[in-house]
């Protein structure tokens, strides 16, 4: 077994054929340079590990597999409309009706980007009520993702507590969608949404008020459900180009902090193929968001034409000339800004085909650098772990307002 093999092995099976693909497009001197890398490690070192961890949900959101999302809540807030918001085929369309109890079984639909599961309402009473809650409880229990739709007009009681802590006992990702929004007058509706929350034991933030009667605000429900499950991201990228960039911005930021984690570990240069590897990953979900199929090794071509790899070498010079902050924290924050960078290009690239100029390139990732610096310096002097590094760096990107629009990146890069 040659060493790429041993490192094989210790991806999850589902996605070593995607990770083969991946290395087979690298051109022999990447895989040279990556093996005698390796070679002073064994093969169970940190490193690997590390890799392994990092990249298996950045595979699956490149190259992904169908979810489950349940549609779960009590009866007669709007589940069924709600799930026939979301399916594909008019064929499959659930019967909605007035009395509750309509929806009696769970039934199952294509929903484009996922499969989604309409379930009876689950806090009836009485031995049809109580068979119904336990079809709506185990389709919870094989979901990936739950959208858990409370009534506004009917509120959260005990009855809708007891319901939501037994379902978030079941620790899958899941969204509050408060339904019938359209019913609650303009002036008391944060009053409605907060004091859902309250009873819920959430923020106010966590809960998206929705009509399913019309559709409103379902595509933020569906970016709820992207935020948690990467593996959606470039399905929903294609299925709502409102949403791009901010979906983009999702996977940048993890490819970000992956990065900034791969530079914690002590090595020579910091634009080792890992980072290439993690920078091509995202290119291949940013050209899915984006509609666009490209293979790993064109992906790997793109990110080496950009020459971001070099860039934030010299950068890497010039600021450790400086002196004053320490190795550990220029090489996190340049491999993340190089990371955040070749995001946005690749963003422009599949866009419009424009490729920025190399001063603009320059000019982002120094003001990148420069923002994730000051902001990781409120951290504190002490080199933090992989797990709290890469939580700084997504907070700190979470926080920038690039995560509601990338006008500030455009007006810099001279659009
Ligand atoms: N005003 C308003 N009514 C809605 C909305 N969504 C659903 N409804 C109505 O609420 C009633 C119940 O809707 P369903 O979708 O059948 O609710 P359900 O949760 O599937 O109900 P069960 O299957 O009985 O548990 C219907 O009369 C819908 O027309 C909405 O956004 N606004
Ligand atoms: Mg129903």
């Amino acid at each position: 077994m040659t060493l790429f093999d041993d490192i094989l092995g210790q991806f999850p099976p589902d996605v070593q054929a995607t990770v083969r693909n991946i290395w087979d497009a690298l051109g022999p001197n990447e895989k040279a340079g990556f093996l005698s890398l390796l070679t002073g490690f064994p093969a169970d070192t940190n490193l690997v590990k590390l890799l392994v961890k990092l990249s298996t949900a950045q595979i699956r959101q490149a190259f992904g597999r169908k979810h489950r999302v349940v549609i779960v809540g009590p009866t007669n807030v709007g589940k069924s409309t709600l799930y026939n918001q979301l399916v594909q085929n008019k064929r499959d369309q659930a019967v909605v009706g007035p009395l509750p109890g309509t929806t009696r079984e769970n039934q199952q639909a294509d929903a484009a980007l996922f499969t989604v599961v309409d379930t009876p309402g689950a806090d009836a009473v009485g031995s049809v009520g109580e068979q119904e809650k336990n079809q709506a409880l185990s389709a919870s229990m094989d979901a990936d993702f739950l959208v858990l739709v409370f009534d506004a007009i009917q509120g959260i009681k005990k009855t809708e507590q007891e319901l939501f802590n037994e379902l978030s006992a079941l620790k899958k990702p899941f969204v509050v969608a408060l339904n019938k929004i359209d019913l609650v007058p303009r002036k008391v509706l944060q009053a409605v949404i907060s004091n859902a929350a309250l009873n819920l034991g959430l923020a106010p933030d966590q809960i998206v008020p929705i009509v399913a009667k019309d559709g409103k605000n379902i595509g933020k429900v569906l970016l709820a459900i992207a935020a948690t499950e990467p593996e959606m991201v470039a399905a929903l990228g294609q299925a709502l180009p409102e949403y791009r960039w901010q979906l983009a911005w999702q996977t940048i930021v993890r490819s970000a902090s992956i990065s900034a984690a791969i530079a914690l570990v002590p090595l020579p240069v910091i634009d080792f193929v890992p980072l290439v590897v993690t920078q091509s990953i995202m290119v291949v979900s940013i050209a899915r968001i984006y509609n666009y199929k490209i293979t790993p090794q064109r992906a790997s071509e793109l990110v080496a034409t950009f020459g971001l790899g070099f860039l934030g070498r010299s950068l890497f010079q010039e600021l450790s000339k400086l002196g004053g902050l320490p190795g550990w924290l220029l090489s996190a924050a340049i491999a993340s800004s190089t990371t955040v960078v070749m995001g946005y290009a690749a963003v422009r690239w599949f866009e419009k085909g424009e490729k920025l100029s190399a001063e603009a390139l320059k000019k982002l990732t120094q003001g990148m650098t420069t923002y994730l610096l000051d902001t990781l310096k409120n951290f504190g002097k002490r080199k933090p772990d992989e797990k709290g590094l890469r939580e700084q760096i997504t907070q700190a990107l979470e926080n920038s307002p690039l995560a509601e629009s990338r006008s500030v990146l455009d007006s810099e890069a001279g659009k």
